[in-house]
């Protein structure tokens, strides 16, 4: 905390862990912070970060009511004092809940000011404040982006809008964002085109358009480079939402995309849960597919609800869900400088400050569980054995062969003709796979 202020905004002690049965809605009963696995504390592990967007700016407005929330300190005339204010409050709540991370938008720290001048101006004040909360805490940024989709200018887009001068501004906008990042010691940032697609084809040169989001992002590239930023840069996919179709639509046209513009070695996958279901995928698909490229940078970690067509952006506490998605994360390695940001809000109609506790309570745990339960799948070996016997066939003699490129149609050809004939069926034990997995989630 800042000095003056004492950390009185939330009126809930610093949440503990009380372990699996406890009865207290305010305590940890998976995620001990401090418990060491492998020499790193579940916290070091974990990563966990606060979306500032949701959790400090989000006030339950939706398309038919205004906003339900209000938090004392929002009370008062002058932006930049209440700006400070409030990053108080979340610095008082990113201590409270355990979370060694926090992420935002530029626009969510600081207001915008009339000229980029002056929202730059506000937007030094707030960061410097924000550093000094960073120091007293020891939270450190996640990642820093900036919000390239609310401001009218951006209605057709930032990078891909058709005017150039829009260009310039987000270019502007973005370098900026990246500037205060760095000097928060962020350890990443991300990009995600909210308005990078398209409405109407009736008015859009898509090709160009996804040539100038590459210009972009090669010149975010060569910025970090001049100033030094050695953060990992994120791209963050989404089919639509607000736009009609979004262009880096889901992580496998994302591939697509950085490998034709030669941006692959800069940008690595911010995967969201909501955005994986809005594609028509699972969580853990997203997960595979990234991994699969080495590209699997960091999580938004939410859910959203299969019954409505829109970024609900809730907690999630699908202990099945995360379990399968935790698997797919350590079988890669784990985040390396990512890490789990809640990138979750509230329902509309929960309110009081207590709300935010039950919820990141509930998605941390969530998070904590199905890692220690994935990590026993893991050391058990019984289902990496089970998938690695299933393509055993692959390892030696013809198998490897095909793999290896020494066989072609001919000699296969003549193989199956002369000396393998028919292949032997065996069963993909699916149910079988599905019983395994609910006895280590049941605790077997
Ligand atoms: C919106 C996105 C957004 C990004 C950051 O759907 O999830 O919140 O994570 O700009
Ligand atoms: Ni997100
Ligand atoms: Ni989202």
């Amino acid at each position: 905390m800042s000095k003056k202020s004492s950390p009185t905004h939330f009126n809930v002690p610093r949440i503990p862990f009380e372990g699996p049965r406890s009865p207290n809605p305010l305590a940890f009963r998976h995620y001990d912070p401090a418990e060491v696995i492998d020499g790193r504390t579940l916290k070091e592990h974990m990563r966990f970060s606060i979306a500032y967007w949701h959790s400090f700016r989000g006030v339950g407005g939706d398309p038919f009511g205004p906003g339900t929330i209000r938090r004392p300190w929002e009370a008062g005339k002058d932006a930049i004092s209440v700006a400070k204010r409030r990053m108080d409050a979340a610095f008082e709540f990113f201590v409270k809940i355990e979370a060694p991370f926090w992420c935002f938008h530029d626009r969510d720290i600081a207001p915008e000011g009339a000229t980029l001048a002056e929202s730059n101006r506000n937007l030094d004040a707030v960061v410097a404040h924000a550093k000094q909360l960073q120091k007293a805490t020891g939270v450190r940024l996640l990642w820093g982006t900036a919000n390239l989709f609310s401001n009218p200018r951006y209605m057709c887009g930032a990078a891909t809008n058709p005017d150039a001068h829009v260009f310039a501004y987000a270019a502007a906008q973005v370098k900026k964002a990246m500037e205060v990042t760095h000097e928060l010691g962020g350890d990443g940032y991300t990009f995600w085109g909210g308005r990078e697609g398209y409405e109407t084809l009736l008015n859009t040169d898509l090709k160009r358009e996804q040539e100038h989001l590459a210009r972009f992002l090669h010149m975010a590239v060569d910025h970090a480079k001049s100033i030094g930023f050695k953060g990992q840069f994120y791209i963050e996919p989404k089919p639509k939402e607000p736009t009609k179709h979004q262009y880096d639509f889901d992580v496998a046209s994302g591939i697509a995309f950085l490998r034709t513009f030669g941006l692959e070695k800069h940008l690595k996958f911010n995967i969201e849960t909501n955005h994986a279901t809005l594609a028509g995928h699972t969580f853990q698909h997203e997960i595979e597919v990234a991994a699969s490229q080495g590209l699997l940078g960091s999580i938004d970690a939410n859910a959203g609800d299969l019954l409505l067509g829109w970024d609900t952006d809730q907690f999630n506490t699908d202990v099945k869900e995360l379990t399968l998605a935790m698997l797919s994360i350590l079988k890669a390695g784990g985040l390396g400088k990512g890490g789990f940001n809640f990138d979750a809000k509230l329902r509309r109609p929960s309110i009081d400050p207590e709300d935010l506790f039950y919820a990141h309570i509930g998605g941390m745990d969530a998070y904590a569980l199905a890692f220690k339960t994935a990590r026993r799948i893991l050391s058990d070996g019984h289902l990496t054995g089970f998938v690695a016997e299933r393509y055993a066939s692959y390892d030696s003699g013809l198998g490897r062969d095909i793999e290896t490129g020494k066989l072609g149609f001919r000699e296969l050809e003549k193989l199956v003709l002369t000396k393998l004939g028919e292949p032997a069926l065996r069963s993909g034990r699916q149910e079988y796979l599905e019983n395994l997995l609910n006895r280590y989630l049941t605790g077997g």
